[in-house]
């Protein structure tokens, strides 16, 4: 039997009531419905690992509109950081010329504040895991497994092998940013990586389309979260 671990990616109260709330955001879905769907999926039995991850950002992040003015530009931004508002996308130049690309978003995720925190209907099971990520103030991270230019990998990859895990079944916030890039990530580190439809919700919809062909395209499967109690618990063939 295939060892199986659900990761929860950023059910925020930034991403479901906060700064960023995606009801305000283009495709206007509602985080709040993720909750009960995961609830559901997290009271299943039959899960190796459960792991919860967090954005959790420094008040002095790179990827927050509010800060822009406080980095270098990058001679290839076609946005002045001056005039940067949030959603364009950005190029600065970081720590001795690096180029990093990066788009803007309202504060949000900060570090011990009340957005940061998970929603507090969310069940969290005994025994569960929490990775954070995005907390360096010049690296952004979508991912839970890396930053945005993989120059530094968070303990996921390790705890999901130290649990003997096999497949991954990601769901949460939000479906074209952190699901996307922690599911393709998971599927290039070898995981089979499944993405719970239903249990997720996204930012814009031409993106959150873009992403699930990708994946579709790169082997990641998608599932409705109905389906999942089955493939945890597949028995053996009956005998004839
Ligand atoms: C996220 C935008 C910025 C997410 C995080 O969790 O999808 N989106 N930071
Ligand atoms: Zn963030």
């Amino acid at each position: 039997m295939p060892k199986s671990a659900l990761v929860v990616v950023d059910v925020q109260n930034d991403f479901i009531s906060g700064t960023l709330a995606l009801k305000d955001c283009p495709a206007k879905e509602d985080g709040l419905e993720v909750v009960d769907v995961i609830n559901e999926l997290t009271k299943l039995e039959g899960w190796d690992l459960v792991v919860f991850t967090l954005d959790w950002h420094p008040q002095d992040h790179i990827s927050f509109a509010t800060n822009a003015h406080k980095f270098k530009q990058h001679c290839d931004s076609k946005v002045h950081l001056e005039c940067a508002e949030v959603y364009d996308k950005v190029v600065f130049n970081v720590e001795d010329d690096q180029k990093r690309e990066q788009v803007l978003w309202p504060p949000h995720c900060v570090q011990g504040s009340w957005g940061a925190e998970l929603h507090k209907d969310v069940y969290v099971p005994a025994g569960s895991v929490t990775v954070k990520k995005g907390v360096n103030t010049s690296l952004d991270s979508y991912s839970a497994f890396f930053d945005n230019d993989k120059i530094n990998e968070t303990e996921l990859c390790q705890v999901l092998q130290s649990h003997g895990i096999d497949r991954t079944f990601i769901c949460g916030l939000a479906t074209d940013i952190c699901v996307n890039f922690t599911a393709t990530h998971s599927n290039e580190l070898g995981f089979k990586t499944y993405v719970i439809e239903d249990a997720c919700r996204g930012v814009d919809n031409h993106n959150i389309q873009c992403a699930l062909c990708k994946m579709d395209e790169s082997g990641i499967t998608r599932i409705k979260s109905d389906k999942i109690s089955s493939l945890l618990t597949t028995k053996e063939p009956p005998m004839q």
